[in-house]
């Protein structure tokens, strides 16, 4: 009999995806071993092989047929060039490329860094940035510390990550201008065999239905008979609400799922309806 094959995922070794991109997949019940300094993991219950790589170079790896998929930051991809496809954006590692000049000096666009230094880890995008705006600067390729360039005179500006912003405040450093969003992303290999191509539906699968749980909430509660009307309006629902009678005479239970980014303000208006007993519950998996 003819062993199954697996996909290979690249996924970041050590960093600020990893855990992120590692929960990921075990919400996605994909269970796998990735001890301290493990370089590749077999999943147990998934046609999945796991590569635990440097994030710059899961672009390169996918494109070269190592692995099939991986996750990685969109700025990372960005700069790679590589001709990956970006399948479903992660929501979590997300910050900005900004360009930050030193605190109090004088900025109004683009154009007056023309001539000027700018430091970077990014110089294939922020090249392309400054052709796209006809300002000319000399582009210091930095792979660390970025933010330090100034201060030691070695730029006039820098052009970095941001999440915060605590580290470009600690160093003196005013964020101006923002070349690009990025968050982590799924990317795969344009041309996947029939059987990959099957894995990774399978897993896509389950990524989106983690994804959609991650945004919405489980909601219950009961209500008089004579607010239910009021109160299912304020709930949408995947259909509409799940209406039962309650055993006592009068009341009812509504089931409802809603979006995790305002629940609160939701529930505040349940309860101000006439709601009682609500309980919020964070749902695993959630196919639409
Ligand atoms: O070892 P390896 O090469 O794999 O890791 P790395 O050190 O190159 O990358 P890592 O782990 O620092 O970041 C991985 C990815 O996380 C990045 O490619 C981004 O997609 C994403 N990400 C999200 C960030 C940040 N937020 C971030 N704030 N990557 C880096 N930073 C750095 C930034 O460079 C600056 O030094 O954090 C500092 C700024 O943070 P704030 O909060 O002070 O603004
Ligand atoms: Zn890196």
């Amino acid at each position: 009999m003819r062993k199954t094959r697996n996909l290979r995922i690249a996924v970041q070794r050590s960093g600020r995806l990893s855990e992120s991109s590692v929960g990921l997949l075990r919400r996605c019940d994909v269970g796998f071993d990735n001890g301290l300094g493990k370089l590749r993991s077999t999943a147990r219950d998934f046609p999945l092989e796991i590569f635990f790589l440097r994030d710059d170079d899961i672009p390169r790896y996918i494109e070269d047929g190592v692995a099939d998929v991986g996750i990685v930051g969109e700025n990372i991809l960005e700069e790679s060039g590589s001709n990956t496809d970006i399948v479903e954006r992660l929501g979590f590692g997300k910050c900005r490329l900004s360009i930050a000049v030193p605190r109090g000096d004088a900025y109004t666009s683009l154009a007056d860094l023309a001539g000027k230094r700018i430091a970077t880890s990014y110089p294939n995008i922020l090249g392309r940035h400054l052709c796209q705006h006809n300002v000319e600067a000399e582009i210091h390729t930095i792979s660390g510390s970025v933010e330090i360039a100034p201060g030691i005179g070695l730029t006039d500006a820098v052009c970095d990550l941001v999440s915060s912003g605590s580290t470009l405040l600690t160093n003196g450093l005013t964020e101006v201008e923002t070349v690009m969003m990025s968050e982590a992303v799924l990317v795969r290999r344009r041309e996947l065999d029939a059987e990959l191509e099957a894995i990774f539906a399978s897993l896509l699968f389950r990524i989106r239905a983690v994804g959609a749980a991650a945004r919405n909430k489980y909601i219950l509660l009961n209500a008089p008979n004579e607010k239910l009307a009021e109160v299912v309006k304020l709930l949408p629902g995947i259909k509409s609400p799940t209406v039962m009678p309650l055993a006592e005479a009068g009341w009812s239970s509504v089931h409802s799922v809603i979006g995790a980014a305002d629940h609160w303000n939701i529930v505040e208006r349940l309860k101000a309806a006439g709601a009682e007993g609500i309980l919020v519950l964070s749902i695993d998996q959630m196919i639409g």
